[in-house]
């Protein structure tokens, strides 16, 4: 054995690979872990047995590569150390939990940066999602973000990915999905969704790769904005605002956090959360303009 691979993106795709060979298990361990437990994870949100049940199985993957120093979860407090590495890896072990009650669709999603964390976006070597759907898919690009091509795969039963396409966004945008209660947005806001909910069609189920899926597909705008209760969201910038950014950017698209590119904002802690805007460039232009 030779020494252990330290380029960042050849990390970054064993990193990938990983999670698409978890995936499978993730997936069958979901059935009976649909309770809640005792306790809050570090954004103050209720931990269902399967968050915590994701988030074991992916440190100890991701923890064993050659070249991942650090592994860091929305369910922990602190970041782990998993050896020396210049990668850090930024992990939501289970998007949208709340929606396996429901038995709707959840993601895993995948951030991985060159160096340490909290990072900004533009330090990111790779990022992604695993959706649990009705089929199990992976959607992630490797390099820099202004380099990254943004590919679909299909996730075998063994945890293999097969490639399916490349995204880029439809020009022609057709759904809009925004979080929140609408008394709690913010009047600039909410003006804007009046205007794009002439032109759009409503889609949002909870999960924020889901509804993102959504817009990489028909084409439209998914956020997750600042609310009056709470001005920076829901959102979380290293574990879900900059890898979402990172593809819907690479696939040809913009984010914003209302103000300039989410993969600009700057980072100040592991927990950190953001307005998340991403979607077709004129909608996130008018977003821009709208917000001031
Ligand atoms: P989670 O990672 O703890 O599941 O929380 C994030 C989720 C996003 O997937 C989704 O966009 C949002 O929370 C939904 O929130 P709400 O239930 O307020 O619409
Ligand atoms: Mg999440």
């Amino acid at each position: 054995m030779g020494a252990p691979d330290t380029d960042p993106e050849a990390v970054a795709e064993a990193v990938l690979d990983t999670v698409a060979s978890v995936a499978p298990e993730v997936r069958a361990g979901l059935p009976g872990r649909r309770r809640y437990l005792d306790g809050e994870n570090p954004s103050g949100e209720d931990v269902l047995a399967a968050d915590v049940y994701a988030d074991d199985l992916l440190e100890s993957a991701i923890g064993a590569l050659d070249g991942v120093g650090t592994y860091a979860s929305e369910e922990r407090e602190n970041a782990v150390d998993t050896g020396d590495g210049p990668v850090s890896v930024a992990v939501d072990p289970l998007d949208g939990s709340s929606n396996l009650r429901s038995n709707n669709p959840m993601g895993t999603v995948v951030a991985v940066y060159d160096g340490a964390l909290p990072a900004g976006g533009r330090d990111l070597v790779a990022a992604g999602f695993v959706l649990y759907g009705p089929v199990t898919s992976m959607v992630a690009g490797v390099g820099a973000p202004e380099e990254t091509t943004i590919r679909e795969y299909l996730v075998t039963e063994d945890g293999e990915r097969e490639a399916v396409d490349t995204l880029d966004l439809p020009n022609d945008p057709t759904v809009y999905g925004f979080g929140g209660r609408v008394p709690d947005w913010p009047a600039d806001f909410a003006a804007y969704v009046d205007e794009v909910e002439d032109e759009l069609k409503l889609r949002y189920g909870g999960a924020m790769i889901a509804d993102v899926s959504q817009v990489l597909t028909y084409g439209g705008v998914f956020a997750y904005p600042a609310l009056e209760s709470a001005p920076n969201g829901k959102l979380r910038l290293q574990f879900e605002g900059n890898p979402v950014a990172y593809v819907l950017e690479g696939a040809g698209g913009r984010s914003s956090t209302g103000d300039g590119s989410i993969l600009d904002a700057p980072a100040t802690g592991l927990h950190q959360r953001v307005p998340v805007h991403v979607g077709n460039d004129d909608l996130i232009e008018r977003l821009e303009a709208a917000l001031g």
